[in-house]
């Protein structure tokens, strides 16, 4: 039986592929998965519906038989270790993939989503323009430590692995910040998981969701 995953009826970030369901789509995609979305609202979100199986209203989550997750990291976790394909079959190695997963959620991706929304919900507010070089500069520090590590690597440790894919998508959110410029190993190492035949399939799938909503459909 194929999962159900859910995602944005209509996403606010235009089909760039920045909302998380993009990171679980992709991960099925790389592991050869087929799966069903169910488009939400924001207000079926917050429904009783979608709230028994996310507690927070949000997306996305994932249905496999009486399995129901929610946490685009749980998710694609559950994703590599059901399949081959996204992590080592080392398991120092694997532990190490598990690692960078972490580090992409919970040291590289704050700061990005930090800065993110202060744009959006202070941008008005009178210290916003002392605040964003402070926000700036705390996801430089973050982008110039993982650019030295990943050095001349394709990867960040070995081959691919869903640490690669949670840590490229989570920098992907820089697009068009203007901050990535400085760091042509993330942008290589960016273009390079964009790349992927799984990641152009993914990309695809939730671009035709966008254009569908504005369509109408
Ligand atoms: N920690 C959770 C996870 O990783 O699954 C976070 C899930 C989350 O933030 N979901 C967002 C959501 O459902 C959508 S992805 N928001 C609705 C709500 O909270 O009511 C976050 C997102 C949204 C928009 C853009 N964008 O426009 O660029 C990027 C990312």
């Amino acid at each position: 039986m194929s999962p159900t995953i859910t995602a944005f009826k209509a996403s606010p970030d235009r089909g760039r592929g920045l909302a998380r369901d993009m990171r679980v789509r992709w991960a099925l995609e790389e592991v050869g998965q087929p799966y069903d979305v169910r488009l939400l609202t924001f207000e079926e979100m917050k429904q009783p519906a979608h709230l028994a199986l996310h507690p927070f209203g949000q997306i996305p989550t994932y249905e496999e038989g009486d399995l129901a997750l929610f946490e685009s990291g749980a998710i694609v976790f559950h994703i590599a270790q059901r399949h081959a394909g996204l992590l080592p079959d080392d398991p120092n190695a694997r532990t190490r993939a598990i690692a960078w997963m972490f580090a992409a959620l919970n040291t590289v991706e704050p700061p990005i989503v930090e800065r993110s929304m202060a744009g959006i919900v202070e941008r008005d507010q009178p210290w916003f323009a002392a605040r964003q070089p402070m926000l700036d500069d705390r996801v430089r520090t973050r982008l110039a430590q993982l650019s030295e590590r990943l050095g001349d690597a394709d990867w960040l440790d070995g081959a691919f692995s869903a640490g690669d894919l949670m840590m490229v998508h989570a920098v992907q959110r820089l697009a068009g910040s203007g901050l990535l410029d400085s760091y042509p190993t993330l942008t290589t190492y960016i273009a390079r998981a964009e790349a992927r035949p799984a990641y152009q399939r993914a990309f695809a799938a939730q671009l035709q969701v966008f254009h569908a909503a504005q369509a109408g459909g």
